[in-house]
């Protein structure tokens, strides 16, 4: 499987395309059997703290966390932290790393960077829990959360829903064609905490497109496409990943430790997101580079978990100070 000329045509116009079935529900089972045992680990912890009386194992996957909020809101969202992990990247198992060098994602990846492929350090699992007023993420382009001297290159990120994202459950939004722009100004501490671009000052936004996906479907996004999702209104868990690749010749810090970041350090020698590790997938000029088992992928995210490395912000501005400014 990759992507066609049309979906190559699609992606570079409007900085997005959706690719379906590139994960078969038969893909998805094992991280998603992962997924619940990191929350039945930490839920047992927290019914032996008093948080929780019942930590309703039988429950489905797509309803379990919302039940557990539900029941105790804060247990729940300490679960949430739990599976993003400590310096963000949370789970690195086995399950993880089958679903990051998935043969079929991979193949789709190389039609758009080409067949040197180094996987990002940014890579999430994000449970958006119904009628949850931190589950919006407001317009951003995920350069907006990398190093400046990382905006001229393609970083891809692939979204890819574990279960069927819809307008009411809160799929992505993406505006189409602006993502040749550069990176717009975003302002920190938006909705959910997250940056935020401000709706007035998104070229397009009155254009912006949901895109409703099945599960396993992936959409492929620029990293200067702004995109967005909203407030689940449904009864389910819209649980997704985002994973992202860029191409080998893109500034990364794969061979390096946290050690190396020293404060003398210039920004522009760093990678483009140098608080995780990001980790070689397929390189046939240097085949000796992959990480090529789950035991060296989880070193590999383990090393930079314990060591936090310290980058200069882009120095954007508390959305707050923007807003008392315009009034
Ligand atoms: O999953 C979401 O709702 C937001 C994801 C996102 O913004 C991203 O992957 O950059």
């Amino acid at each position: 499987m990759s992507l066609t000329p049309q979906e190559l045509e699609q992606f570079d116009t409007l900085g997005y395309v959706v690719k379906p079935g590139v994960y078969s529900s038969s893909d998805l089972d094992p991280i998603k059997r992962a997924i619940d045992a990191l929350v039945t680990q930490e839920a047992e912890q927290l019914r032996e703290e008093g948080a929780l009386d019942d930590i309703l194992e039988t429950e489905p996957f797509e309803t379990r966390l919302y039940k557990l909020a539900q029941t105790n809101f804060a247990a729940a969202e300490s679960i949430y932290a739990a599976l993003q992990g400590k310096g963000g990247g949370g789970y690195s198992g086995p399950e993880m790393f089958d679903m990051v060098r998935h043969p079929a994602l991979l193949s789709c990846v190389e039609s758009i960077i080409g067949p040197e492929i180094v996987g990002s350090s940014v890579y999430r699992i994000r449970p958006k829990l119904p009628h949850w007023a931190h589950g919006e993420v407001p317009w951003h382009q995920d350069s907006g959360y990398t190093m400046a001297h990382c905006d001229r290159y393609l970083v891809v990120t692939c979204w890819i829903p574990l279960v069927d994202a819809t307008i009411e459950n809160g799929c992505l939004y993406v505006v189409p064609g602006v993502h040749k722009g550069g990176v717009f100004d975003h302002y920190t501490g938006g909705h959910g905490g997250f940056l935020e671009i401000p709706k007035q000052s998104l070229p397009g936004v009155e254009a912006a497109v949901p895109v409703e996906m099945k599960a396993g479907s992936v959409l492929f996004l620029t990293n200067t496409t702004p995109h967005a999702s909203f407030d689940n209104n449904t009864e389910i868990v819209r649980w997704s990943m985002d994973l992202r690749y860029q191409s080998s010749d893109v500034p990364n810090n794969v061979g390096e430790t946290p050690q190396d970041h020293t404060p003398e350090r210039e920004p522009v020698t760093m990678a483009c997101y140098p608080h995780e590790a990001d980790f070689v997938l397929q390189s046939p000029s240097q085949p000796e580079r992959v990480v090529a088992t789950a035991e060296d992928f989880h070193r590999l995210r383990g090393i930079y978990e314990h060591g936090r490395v310290e980058a200069p912000g882009r120095g954007w501005t508390p959305l707050a100070k923007r807003e008392t400014a315009e009034t």
